[in-house]
């Protein structure tokens, strides 16, 4: 009776020449040592193997190539099911095995900072790789983060500046504070009655007051609020409203807000909300010029004009502030019709002719036409001068074509609008239809900053006299502030009828927040360290501090000239984004928000300049 067996071949019939029971022995001793060998290499596979692929996948990026090519080898040793190819199995987990511990040795003989270098050049690769099969990460591009320099800073090293810093960092506590504890997710705070406000200005959207507030949280270091304010702006930004929008206060209050947010802090959130928003914008600028209208509803994408905008007309001081947010959304969106827009804005204006070489204020966006000659560097106009400047010097000062448009306005804005009053004091005044409006705005005040930021590109030997015109300016905003009771300034003023730098109506006797004298300060301050120029800025956080404040936060004050604050009950979001911003930079050193590498736009977002990459290139190469 034949042996049972394991295996149906030891039974086959046809081996008949040698006894049975010794061939099978022979046979099973055999059998046993080959599949024991086989045993034997499979375990010793398994003790390799895990090893030095979890060292390399988990560790460094160069292992994938390893450990692919150990279990699919090109040679077709992977095959573990022919004894015959043992050997060369074997050779090749050890050859395989050594060459990564080669490798693992070899990179923890670098220093940390060169891995951190290889993991980024290896991330870089495969995002670039994507980038060019066109696969998007984020639903955007990948573009490389870079921070630009002096995004926060430092103590000032003399004790009174830094308390008097310190104290503003306090003022900007106190008005987000009042604001998350009253009004959190509304647009403002209302300081008296302690609740939300808002303004039509931004349709149905929320949250002005955080978006506006996010950069003076960094950059003054309340990265606790900061963080908070991100959270919101992850979680309830949204965008997604049936209702009509200015596109200028929508642009530099939210695009700007966000833009800076994310320059500043690397963030992707903000990045995308900022495409995202800017895309939504787009629906303004089908007009037959491609001048975009000044309210749009974000849902239908249908636009229109201010009813009382001369005519239907667009307005310079909207549609002429969209150029430094615009540049960067193409940078970041990799999408270059943002940029076409605002470029084709500049096209129309250079088609025109201008009247004494001025901008009217309003141009028809259907015919291309100015609409009312009136032309004036405060309201209406105001930031289009700014916009012309900045865009030269966000261009790393290769958009010859804005810096050639700046500086001719400005000279037609001298020739035509520049006065000096019997008291000595320099103003700008309004222009209409070739008759001069004495009357200079709290708006108009930005144009000291303005004149001095541009000075040192003047053509010919102009430097020193914008300089001067800019110190004049200062000095006139100033005054327009000590002329009254509370020191702190009116709506307008105006140099006519025996007054000057004082305001004559009623309605122009108002004071909300506004930043543009302090700006023009801290400008002043930078370029000319003249100690004036904090010593202007703080009277007016001494009279911030006597007349606005209040226990439920800041607030604007409607008559600047009576004995006794009467309060608007309005803490503007612009309060926290621009006024505190500035005087904080005011009492800070020079190198934090260094002017050249950052622009602030209107509403003092700071955007970063943009380098052409060969200047990148070699930057990087210095670091
Ligand atoms: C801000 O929204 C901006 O500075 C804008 O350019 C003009 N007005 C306010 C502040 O006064």
């Amino acid at each position: 009776m034949p042996v049972p067996t394991l295996l149906p071949f030891t039974t086959t019939p046809s081996r008949k020449s040698a006894s049975q029971t010794s061939f099978r022995l022979t046979e099973k001793f055999i059998l046993l040592l080959v599949f024991s060998g086989f045993i034997t290499l499979c375990f010793g596979a398994i003790f390799f193997l895990p090893d030095s692929s979890k060292l390399l996948s988990g560790v460094f990026f160069h292992s994938s190539a390893v450990e692919t090519n150990t279990r699919t080898g090109p040679d077709g040793v992977g095959d573990l099911g022919s004894a015959g190819s043992d050997e060369k199995v074997l050779v090749k987990i050890k050859k395989d095995h050594e060459k990564a511990l080669l490798e693992a040795k070899d990179t923890l003989q670098k220093r940390p900072d060169e891995i951190k270098h290889d993991i980024l050049k290896e991330k870089e690769k495969i995002a670039q790789e994507s980038l060019s099969r066109g696969v998007k990460t984020n639903d955007l591009p990948y573009v490389e983060y870079r921070r630009p320099p002096g995004a926060t800073g430092h103590e000032p090293l003399d004790s009174s500046t830094r308390v008097k810093r310190a104290k503003i960092k306090e003022m900007m506590k106190h008005a987000w504070d009042s604001y998350t504890r009253y009004a959190w997710g509304s647009n403002e705070l209302r300081p008296v009655s302690k609740q939300g406000h808002s303004s039509n200005l931004f349709g149905s959207i929320k949250g002005a007051t955080i978006v506006d507030a996010l950069d003076t949280l960094y950059i003054m270091e309340m990265f606790e609020e900061f963080d908070a304010a991100t959270d919101w702006v992850e979680k309830n930004l949204d965008f997604n409203v049936n209702a009509e929008v200015s596109i200028f206060e929508v642009n530099i209050r939210f695009v700007g807000g966000l833009l800076s947010a994310y320059y500043l802090s690397g963030k992707e959130v903000f990045r995308r909300k900022a495409v995202e928003l800017g895309e939504k914008l787009l629906p303004a600028f089908k007009t037959p010029t491609g001048v975009p209208w000044a309210l749009l509803n974000l849902k239908s994408g249908i636009g229109r004009n201010w009813p009382w905008a001369s005519g239907g007309s667009s307005i310079l001081a909207e549609y002429g502030t969209l150029h430094l947010e615009f540049i960067h959304l193409s940078k970041l969106s990799q999408n270059p019709e943002f940029a076409q827009k605002v470029m084709n804005i500049r096209k129309v204006l250079n088609r025109l002719d201008k009247p004494q070489g001025l901008y009217p204020n309003y141009l028809n966006p259907n015919s291309g036409q100015w609409g009312q000659h009136h032309v004036s560097v405060g309201g209406l106009g105001d930031s289009f001068y700014e916009y012309l400047l900045k865009a030269w010097l966000m261009s790393d000062r290769t958009d010859e074509e804005a810096k050639k448009m700046y500086y001719d306005a400005l000279q037609a804005i001298e020739t035509n609008l520049i006065r000096k009053s019997s008291g000595g004091l320099t103003y700008i005044a309004e222009w209409k239809g070739g008759l001069l409006e004495h009357k200079m705005g709290h708006l108009t005040c930005f144009a000291g900053g303005m004149m001095a930021l541009g000075a040192d590109g003047a053509p010919g030997d102009k430097t020193g006299h914008q300089m001067e015109q800019a110190a004049e300016i200062a000095r006139t905003c100033h005054e327009s502030y000590s002329r009254t009771a509370l020191k702190l300034g009116p709506e307008a003023f105006r140099f006519d009828g025996g007054v000057e730098a004082i305001a004559t109506r009623q309605n122009e006797k108002y004071f909300i927040l506004r930043p543009e004298v302090i700006e023009t300060y801290m400008y002043m301050w930078r370029f000319t360290h003249d100690p004036k120029y904090r010593d202007w800025g703080w009277e007016a956080v001494q009279a911030l501090e006597q007349h606005c404040k209040m226990e439920g936060g800041y607030s604007g004050i409607r008559d600047v000239y009576a004995a006794k604050p009467n309060h608007d009950d309005v803490q503007q979001s612009f309060f926290l984004a621009e006024t505190l911003k500035y005087l904080y930079l005011l009492f800070s050193d020079d190198d934090h928000i260094p002017f050249d590498h950052w622009v602030f736009n209107t509403e003092a977002h700071p955007l970063p300049v943009i380098r052409s990459e060969r200047q990148t290139e070699q930057n990087n190469e210095v670091e």
